[in-house]
């Protein structure tokens, strides 16, 4: 599948560029998005020549504004549970090689949970992060509740899913939601820019230090700690690793094979 019409694939260079599309519904996600958003992801995750994906949202209003609240509405229960409606979006998270969510303008409800799925979040100066289900009688119903209670905190996570509030781009940061924080006019250049030092970097290496990050939130200390450490030594037998440790000895840039 490559004639998508939710989302605009592009690539430039060794970086994958997927834009939500539909601006005229804040970019709302329904199931045709996040059918493409699956294909595009496990495109981009088997590519031997694609290394960062980076995400954003088409117009400048809104990441996305939630999952599409006019495909839900008259659903019942029975429909929800036997279509284990949006169960797909766990198979984005499965992606391997590094992605990161560029949020400008709203990202609500499904929107932020999409944002918080990828491995780090920049936001424009104008981003707005919210779980505002309460308000629609449900709750987070894609890993809201859980990730962002774990990035920002019980006492934050709460206050937000009980309140429905949108959070600015000032305090998303200042919480540890986002990474970093650009003019909107800059998003995409200093997205794009980030996805690039990253795909430059060894392929393998960068596959594993995301797997050690991520193991950080489903493992004990201990077994985290002996996770990394078995990772750690395992790269001692790739390719990359002589070479990266050669060319810092030699005082040269390295030149990766992901071997
Ligand atoms: N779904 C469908 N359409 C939407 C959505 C949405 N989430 N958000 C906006 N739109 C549409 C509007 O209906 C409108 O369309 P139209 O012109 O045809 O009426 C268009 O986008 C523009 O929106 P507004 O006119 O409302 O723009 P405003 O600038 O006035 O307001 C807001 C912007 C504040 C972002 C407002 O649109 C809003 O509050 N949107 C809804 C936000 C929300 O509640 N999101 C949560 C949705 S529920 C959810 O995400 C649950 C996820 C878990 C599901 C998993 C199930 C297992």
């Amino acid at each position: 599948m490559t004639d998508y019409s939710a989302i605009l694939v592009e690539t430039k260079g060794a970086v994958t560029l997927v834009t939500l599309n539909r601006p005229e519904a804040l970019n709302a996600l329904n199931s045709k998005v996040l059918d493409e958003l699956i294909h595009a992801f496990a495109a981009y995750d088997s590519d031997p020549s694609q290394h960062c994906l980076v995400l954003t949202g088409s117009g400048e209003k809104a990441f996305a504004a939630g999952a599409d609240i006019k495909e839900m509405q008259s659903q019942g229960f029975s429909d929800m549970y036997n279509a284990n409606f949006f169960a797909g979006w766990e198979q984005v998270t499965r992606t391997r090689k590094p992605w990161i969510a560029a949020v400008n303008g709203f990202a609500l409800g499904g929107g932020c949970e999409v944002a918080m799925m990828a491995d780090f979040i920049i936001a424009s100066d104008t981003a707005k992060f919210g779980q505002p289900e309460i308000k629609l009688g449900v709750t987070p119903g894609m890993g809201g509740s859980q990730r962002l209670t774990l990035a920002i905190g019980k006492s934050k996570a709460m206050e937000m899913c009980l309140t429905g509030r949108m959070m600015g781009a000032e305090e998303a940061e200042r919480s540890g939601l986002v990474a970093r924080v650009v003019p909107a006019a800059q998003l995409l250049e200093e997205a794009l820019k980030t996805a690039e030092t990253i795909a430059a970097m060894p392929p393998l290496a960068a596959v594993a230090n995301k797997e050690m990050v991520n193991a950080a939130f489903e493992m004990p200390l201990a077994q985290g700690i002996n996770f990394e450490r078995r990772l750690f030594h395992g790269l001692f037998g790739s390719e990359d690793q002589k070479e990266g440790m050669a060319a810092f000895v030699e005082k040269r840039p390295g030149n990766w094979t992901g071997q």
